[in-house]
């Protein structure tokens, strides 16, 4: 069976808890029962993770080596800054999918760059919490 990471960066452990007006009212659990009951109708294993250190995401990622068949990520903020995530996601070489609850192109001009979006091999986003179970069906699809 297939096992995919999903990741979560920084301040995505608050979800749910502030600024409802840009990232709606669903928690991280409202998260994890979504793309569980999304793995278990594509016949796949998850893993849920967060952090909000970015060398603990590089390390997660260099782990998922060897563990993982795909990565679902939301790096949050670091999306935007870390040329470090870019480069773990390239150096482990596994397929990614980049993931934004909110629509970054609707937002301030930092948003719109993506340092994830250059290893990714797609991006979703814009459409809340769902953009991790399109996610999970689009890095399954990928890798079959
Ligand atoms: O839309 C997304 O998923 C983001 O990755 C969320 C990040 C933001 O920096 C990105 O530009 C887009 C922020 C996550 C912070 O989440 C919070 C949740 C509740 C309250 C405050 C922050």
């Amino acid at each position: 069976m297939k096992s995919i990471l999903i990741l979560n960066g920084p301040n995505l452990n608050l979800l749910g808890h502030r600024e409802p007006e840009i990232y709606g009212t669903d928690t991280t659990d409202d998260i994890e029962k979504t793309c569980i009951l999304k793995a278990i109708n594509l016949d796949v294993q998850i893993t849920l993770s967060q952090s909000n250190i970015e060398g603990e995401l590089v390390n997660i990622i260099q782990d998922a080596r060897n563990k993982h068949d795909g990565i679902i990520l939301n790096a949050g903020a670091y999306t935007h800054t870390s040329i470090a995530i870019m480069d773990a996601i390239i150096a482990t070489q596994i397929p990614t999918v980049e993931v934004h609850i909110s629509n970054i192109y609707h937002r301030e001009s930092f948003r719109h760059v993506s340092y994830v979006g250059r290893a990714a091999i797609g991006q979703i986003c814009g459409f809340g919490i769902m953009g991790y179970s399109l996610a999970l069906e689009a890095i399954t699809y990928h890798i079959s």
